[in-house]
């Protein structure tokens, strides 16, 4: 990943004079949203600018944590002032996501203001062609974080990353590459680990933090999902759960209690695919993850109404849940046999 030199001069003179900035990041919102948002926020800051970092809507208690989570504008719990400074900021930047559709609630209040100027750090694959005024797009980065380290550097210089910012950026890393076992880990990116190391993050600490934390509720919930909810099909190569909304309330559910449980199913040999499919009040996400060249942004897309990466992508169902896993085993059926 290199970014063109063009383009730092183009956000270098976009950024000439002192700027109002929005920095939001995407519904449910997870350590990568928040680590690059923190840092990036922090960077505008020492230029002179004034950042507020928003999300839609809050985010999980193992990233509370966070040095700089406080400072985190939860769009649900406080719509009026995020409204207001949606309305009056200069510009918009928009990280770890390119489709406005993944603020949710949120959108409407960023896209009343039409003056701001649009600036995107992100990884997702295509992102919408006019929608942004300057696009830092890099979909073969493992994590957004990594691509706001990359531009800080070039922007600010690397001694503009302190220890704070140096944590929030790995907690993005680290919960992005799947504790860097994912794809994308270039030999960049573990330079950027050990330039992080120099800061003096503390590595073992953070792993503790972000892996360690969880409810009672969420473990008896993952062995639901693994135990009684798993179904492997098609020989083994795609593997499915489902959680109701009734089941969720039973093990005490919280915001974030399913994060990484699509992961598990592909710890089985032969597993090459695995869906969650979690029910809430409006509609069934469907949350999923593969292996090698298993192309679930093109599955998600044909089928769940979504998109992503092609190791992991999620959509929707507007359908009761018994009709939501029908339409998964009939989607991987004519998938796996095309
Ligand atoms: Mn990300």
């Amino acid at each position: 990943m290199k970014i063109p030199s063009d383009k730092i001069t183009r956000l270098r003179e976009l950024l000439a004079t002192p700027k109002n900035v929005l920095v939001v990041s995407h519904y449910n919102p997870d350590g990568d949203a928040l680590g690059s948002s923190i840092a990036w926020a922090r960077t505008l800051e020492s230029m002179g600018h004034r950042a507020m970092c928003v999300v839609p809507n809050r985010f999980p208690h193992f990233l509370e944590w966070m040095p700089g989570a406080d400072r985190i504008r939860v769009f649900a719990s406080h719509a009026d002032e995020v409204t207001a400074a949606a309305a009056e900021a200069d510009m918009i930047c928009c990280l770890d996501f390119n489709n406005p559709s993944r603020l949710e609630g949120l959108s409407a209040a960023i896209e009343a203001n039409t003056g701001a100027t649009k600036l995107l750090i992100d990884h997702h694959l295509a992102p919408p062609e006019d929608y942004f005024d300057l696009m830092f797009s890099y979909p073969d980065s493992s994590s957004t974080s990594y691509i706001a380290y990359k531009l800080i550097e070039q922007l600010a210089g690397a001694d503009a990353i302190d220890r704070d910012m140096g944590t929030a950026l790995y907690v993005g890393m680290m919960t992005d590459t799947g504790n860097f076992s994912f794809s994308f880990l270039t030999p960049d990116l573990f330079r950027v680990v050990a330039a992080l190391v120099e800061k003096g993050i503390d590595i073992p600490d953070i792993n503790h933090r972000v892996y360690n934390s969880y409810s009672e509720g969420r473990v008896r919930l993952l062995s639901h999902a693994l135990g009684p909810k798993m179904e492997l099909i098609e020989g083994g190569r795609a593997a499915c759960m489902s959680l109701t909304e009734k089941e969720l309330r039973r093990f005490n559910f919280k915001q974030g209690d399913s994060e990484g449980f699509v992961n598990y199913p592909l710890s089985i040999e032969g597993v090459l695919m695995s869906a969650l499919l979690l029910e809430n009040h409006r509609f069934i996400r469907v949350s999923l993850r593969s292996r090698g060249d298993v192309d679930v942004n093109a599955f998600a897309r044909r089928y769940f109404d979504g998109g992503g990466h092609k190791n992991a992508a999620g959509g929707k169902s507007t359908d009761t849940m018994e009709r939501t896993i029908e339409r998964f085993r009939t989607a991987a059926a004519e998938f796996f046999n095309n």
